[in-house]
Order: structure tokens, then C-alpha cells, then sequence
């Protein structure tokens, strides 16, 4: 049988978490810098090594099945492909900018000012969607010095942590999106038997990142009011101990909620709390 192709980022902000994420589902290739392509061993898969522009229409055409790329691209070439999945990296927001000193306040008074961006078909959206009509200069990079070298008045681009707006005199306007990286396929191929086991095993790697195993030591008698607060996958387990009166008990705690559980449990009697990072989680 053919295997599939998936297109990952050669090089670049999405390379190193989408090679992660590939390895951790369990697949054995070589991540040569050189190669364009590189088979994997244990399964009917090739990875490509591609810009992230090309990405999307390589998947949307067929010569990829498969890709790996921020929703941002996607959004920007308007191609027909399928979401398979998001995949919780390369996060950001694409937001308008202004200079610090801009007397703009509101967004009907972006009306006829210009705004330099490399994402247009993105930013026209949200311009008519806003009822806007303002000048789109689309420039490949660079974007955020253009304020400054008098080129225009806005610009329109992605941020993460502010640091760059921050070092070119600008600040923040308006969230237009917000992005990450999604596993995206070729329209159809939803159901093939290969492409419905590699998204089962991205979500046991994603699920499995978002939660941690912990074990506590609980004297039997609070032992009612400690399963109240754990949730688990089913249902914690709980051993006796060596020393009676005291069980252990083994569960699972999502990441987002921690550091709140630990202190509900410790409060409500848990002792000798052991917290593991879980590699999997298969349902
Ligand atoms: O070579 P290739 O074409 O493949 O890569 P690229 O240079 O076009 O893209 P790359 O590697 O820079 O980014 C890949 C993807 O990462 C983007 O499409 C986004 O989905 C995502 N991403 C997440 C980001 C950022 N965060 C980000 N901060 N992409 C770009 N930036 C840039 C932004 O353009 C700006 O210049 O970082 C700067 C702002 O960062 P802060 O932290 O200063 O706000
Ligand atoms: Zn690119």
C-alpha cells in the first residue's frame, strides 16, 4: 500500500514541536536538515519538509494527505481542506497595531489610513466585516518597521509575546484571530484507516500532556472527602498501606487545574504527594 504524506515546516517556528509531536505518536525517522523527505520505518508514512506557505495547497491538491501548520496560514491561502485537529503549539494572535503617539482610538477611525501586513486576505475580511475601507500594503516581512519609515499608518501582523511591537514604538489595537498549529487533511481523506490511527495517537500524546499522574498518601478516614475531589480517568484507585489506617491513591489531575487540587487535597488531609508526567493516555 502507498503510505500517506504529511507536510510538516522544514525549518522555522513549527519544526522542532511538529517533529516532537511525530516522534512521541511512537514514529522512528531521521530529521536530516538536508532532506526534503524522510520515510518513517514503523508505519505507512513519508514526512515532507516544506515552507509553511506551501503547506496548505500541497495538502488541498493531494500531494500531501496530510500537514501540520498554524491556522494563520491556512486562513491566509483560503484553501479547501479538512481540520483534523488542533495541536496546542505555535499559539499567537494576529492583531492590528498602531504607534504609540497614533490618535486613532476607535476602529471606524482606521477609516482611509493604511495598514502594512504579509496576511491581506485575512485583514480585507475583517476590514469589510467592520464596514472599514483603508489601504492594505501587502509587504512580505519586516512589518513592524513600516510605521516607522513612514510607509503606513497601522500595521497588521502576528504577535506573541509584544516584545517586537514594543521595540518598534507600537502597541496593541484589536485582536483580529488567534492561531495555532492544527493537523489538517486532504478533503475525503477523513476516514482513511491510517490518517484515523495517527490523529488517535496525536490525541493520546495531546491528552497525556495535559494531565499528570499523582499518587497521595490519605489517612482512611478522609479518605471519603479526597475522592470527592478527584476526578480520574475512571475512577482513582486506592491501595491499602503497609502501616494501617492509610491507603494510597492514584489518579490523574489536569494540568490547567494543578496547582488549586493539590492544595484542596493537602487541606483536606493528603500526605507524601508523588506527581509523574504521563507519556500517554489511550482511551
Ligand atoms: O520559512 P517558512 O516560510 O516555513 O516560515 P515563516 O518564517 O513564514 O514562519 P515562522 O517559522 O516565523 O512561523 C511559523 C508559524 O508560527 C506562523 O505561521 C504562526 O502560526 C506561528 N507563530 C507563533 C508565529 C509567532 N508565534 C510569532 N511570534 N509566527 C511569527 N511570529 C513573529 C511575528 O511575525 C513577529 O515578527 O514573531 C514576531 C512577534 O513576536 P513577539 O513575541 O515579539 O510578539
Ligand atoms: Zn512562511
Amino acid at each position: 500500500m502507498k503510505p500517506l504524506k504529511i507536510a510538516i515546516q522544514k525549518s522555522g517556528r513549527l519544526n522542532e514541536k511538529s517533529v516532537e509531536l511525530l516522534k512521541n505518536c511512537g514514529l522512528s525517522f531521521e530529521n536530516y536538515k538536508s532532506s526534503l523527505i524522510s520515510p518513517v520505518s514503523n508505519f505507512p508514512l513519508e514526512i515532507l519538509f516544506l515552507r509553511d506557505d506551501d503547506i496548505p495547497e500541497y495538502v488541498q491538491d493531494g500531494i500531501a494527505d496530510l500537514g501540520i501548520v498554524g491556522e494563520n496560514v491556512i486562513l491566509e491561502t483560503k484553501v479547501e481542506v479538512s481540520y483534523l485537529q488542533r495541536l496546542g503549539f505555535g499559539k499567537c494572535t494576529l492583531k492590528i497595531a498602531l504607534p504609540n503617539n497614533s490618535e486613532v482610538e476607535n476602529l471606524s477611525q482606521l477609516q482611509g489610513k493604511s495598514i502594512a501586513t504579509s496576511y491581506p486576505v485575512i485583514l480585507d475580511k475583517f476590514l469589510k466585516e467592520n464596514n472599514i475601507q483603508a489601504d492594505i500594503r501587502t509587504i512580505s516581512g519586516s512589518v513592524e518597521i513600516s510605521p516607522g519609515l513612514g510607509l503606513s499608518d497601522a500595521i497588521f501582523d502576528i504577535v506573541s509575546t509584544g516584545g517586537t511591537l514594543k521595540s518598534n514604538g507600537l502597541k496593541p489595537f484589536a485582536d483580529v484571530i488567534s492561531s495555532e498549529a492544527v493537523l489538517i487533511g486532504r478533503k475525503g481523506e477523513e476516514n482513511n484507516e491510517h490518517v484515523l490511527e495517527l490523529i488517535q495517537r496525536i490525541q493520546s500524546v495531546l491528552r497525556a500532556k495535559e494531565t499528570k499522574y499523582v499518587v497521595l498518601n490519605v489517612p482512611q478516614h478522609c479518605l471519603d472527602q479526597i475522592l470527592k475531589l478527584l476526578p480520574g480517568v475512571k475512577s482513582p484507585s486506592v491501595i491499602p498501606l503497609a502501616e494501617s489506617g492509610w491507603v494510597a491513591v492514584h489518579t490523574v489531575i489536569p494540568e490547567r487545574d494543578f496547582w488549586n487540587k493539590i492544595s484542596e487535597l493537602k487541606a483536606a488531609g493528603a500526605q507524601g504527594i508523588v506527581v509523574m508526567p504521563i507519556e500517554k493516555i489511550i482511551l
